[in-house]
């Protein structure tokens, strides 16, 4: 393994949850519509305006707007994001990611990003890790969204490594897709059954190390 390519939400911190009420209210305010809890799983990894396209399926209003509207919609649903994520500390870092990037550091792997979320590189720096990055795929760049591989092969390209040579590692069924569909070998977080993709799940962040990803590399590269 020379490099690990990153999910950042759900894998480095938790904004699932902002992502969520952020949406439930523009949902509320704008559709008139209760969004279900299911959501803040389904949408998880999901591109901002295909999280929106989403929702306005399911309340069956998806012809009802012009693509003026909807983009406006988005940009409301992001100022309510931008304002819950203004409170993020290191605090807010999960468990075991500063050891893990400590370690990865330690055995010179490489790190890049390779988040849908075009608010990355501001929750980076709120969370203080800037730095810890070797590189940051620009989601804006990459033709398809999650569960395309796109900005997978991105984050491997700007780390000047081959897919093959690097770890991914998610949250979302949506990025275990795109990890296994860019050539490289996924470790996720999260409910075993539904990861069922990837080469190796633990159920917390707190059970990353290098160790365990150095094990699934050398393990599905047998
Ligand atoms: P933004 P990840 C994803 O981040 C989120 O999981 C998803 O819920 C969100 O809609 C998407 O980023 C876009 O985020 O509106 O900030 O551009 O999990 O790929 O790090
Ligand atoms: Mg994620």
């Amino acid at each position: 393994m020379k490099g690990c390519v990153f999910d950042l939400d759900g894998v480095i911190t938790d904004t699932a949850k902002f992502h969520f009420a952020a949406w439930s209210q523009l949902a509320k305010e704008k559709l008139n519509l209760e969004l279900p809890a299911s959501f803040e799983t389904e949408l998880k990894g999901v591109s901002r305006i295909d999280s929106l396209n989403r929702i306005l399926k399911f309340g069956g209003v998806k012809d009802d707007y012009t693509d003026e509207q909807v983009q406006a919609m988005a940009a409301e649903k992001n100022g309510y994001y931008l304002k819950a994520i203004e409170k993020l500390t290191r605090d807010d870092i999960l468990p075991g990611i500063n050891d893990l990037i400590a370690q990865l550091k330690e055995h010179h792997v490489l790190m890049a990003l390779a988040s849908a979320s075009k608010n990355a590189p501001a929750i980076l720096e709120k969370l203080g890790l800037m730095d810890a990055f070797d590189a940051i795929a620009d989601p804006a760049k990459v033709a398809h969204g999650k569960p395309a591989p796109d900005i997978f092969l991105a984050g491997a390209a700007a780390i000047n490594l081959d897919p093959s040579e690097c770890v991914g590692v998610e949250d979302a069924v949506a990025g275990v897709q795109s990890i296994k569909d860019a050539g490289m070998v996924a470790v996720a977080v999260g409910d075993a059954h539904e990861l069922a993709k990837a080469d190796k799940v633990v159920p917390t962040t707190a059970d990353f190390s290098y160790d365990l990803f150095e094990e699934t590399y050398e393990q599905a590269h047998k």
